[in-house]
């Protein structure tokens, strides 16, 4: 594996970066999860937006420009060689000393790495998945914009343990007024009459790319797409329920809290859209530059490293 470090693509047993990182002190960032399916880079351009918005918000400067950050990414997936994968973006504020104050990091830190996509089992496509109501409320906005993909998953991680603690894969967050926000990595969406519904920015939820991509794909469907206020009375009686993001894609959600949605099958709106955007998901992004085909020829790791791949700048 290799992996990009502030400008350099290289062996990840040489990626390190120093203890006094106000990521790792702090969580003093931002990141990004993207897929890389069948050689295009989904959504590249809002991924990449959400980025540098995610990192204005927190007053933290990415040393690339938008178009750089692009050819890096691209470059760092070519270097690795893979087709399907899952890239992660990480800018941290960078080396400072141990006071919070972030004056005192010079540069913030980038890095880049090309891993496999942990792919939940077919199984859970076909039958859906039972989740719980975690008693951890999402982050309130006033507090850290919900919207800003930061290094501070801290209240997600504790409702992703308490979901383990309680047999289930997945937990709904709600917001510290009561309502749905999402699920601890993915968003959460119902359908009601016909209608599809996710709740809307202001109540706690990341702007996943996954969410907009089925909120688009639903109205192309000549669906009613609804970004609204909702509770857990609305989840337990809806038609159908199904959770979005980059890992899951759209993964059924059959029952919340032990009440059965529905039948407690995944439904036929839910099957649809995951159709849809198994199609998508190939075509509305960036294919990657590969120097060769990538699964038959095996670059040497020198010449990897040494980044000989055409720079991109345009993103779709
Ligand atoms: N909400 C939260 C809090 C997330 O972290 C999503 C929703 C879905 O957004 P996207 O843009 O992916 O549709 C996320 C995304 C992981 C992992 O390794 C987490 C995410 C994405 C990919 C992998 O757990 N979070």
């Amino acid at each position: 594996m290799l992996i990009y470090v502030n400008g350099r693509i290289i062996p990840k047993e040489e990626a390190t970066i120093s203890v006094f990182d106000h990521g790792f002190l702090y969580g003093d960032g931002v990141f990004e999860g993207i897929r890389v399916n069948a050689g295009v880079v989904f959504r590249l351009k809002q991924h990449i937006e959400r980025l540098y918005e995610s990192a204005r918000t927190i007053a933290l400067e990415i040393p690339l420009s938008m178009e750089e950050m692009v050819a890096a990414i691209l470059r760092t997936v070519a270097a690795n060689e893979r087709r399907d994968a899952y890239v992660r973006l990480v800018v941290s504020r960078g080396t400072g000393d141990l006071g919070i104050d972030p004056a005192n990091c010079r540069e913030a830190i980038l890095v880049i790495f090309v891993d496999s996509i942990k792919l939940y089992p077919p199984e859970v496509y076909e039958k859906g998945v039972p989740l719980v109501t975690s008693s951890v409320r999402r982050t309130p906005l006033e507090c850290l914009d919900t919207r800003v993909k930061s290094l501070n998953y801290l209240n997600n991680i504790m409702a992703k343990i308490q979901a383990k603690q309680l047999g289930a894969v997945e937990a709904v967050m709600l917001n510290t007024n009561g309502f749905v926000a999402e699920c601890t990595a993915d968003n959460l969406f119902i359908v009601k009459d016909g209608v599809v519904k996710t709740p809307d920015l202001t109540q706690g939820a990341l702007g996943g790319v996954t969410r907009r991509a089925v909120l688009e794909l639903a109205a192309k469907e000549g669906l009613r797409t609804l970004e609204t206020v909702f509770g857990l009375h609305d989840v337990y009686n809806s038609d159908e329920c199904f959770m979005t993001g980059t890992g899951a894609e759209i993964v059924p959600v059959i029952s919340l809290d032990g009440r059965s949605i529905a039948n407690g099958e995944p439904g036929p709106v839910t099957l649809r859209l995951g159709a849809g955007f198994r199609k998508l998901r190939t075509t509305d992004g960036v294919p990657v530059p590969y120097a060769s085909a990538p699964q038959t020829a095996k670059r040497p790791a020198a010449l990897a490293r040494r980044g000989p791949f055409p720079r991109r700048t345009a993103a779709t």
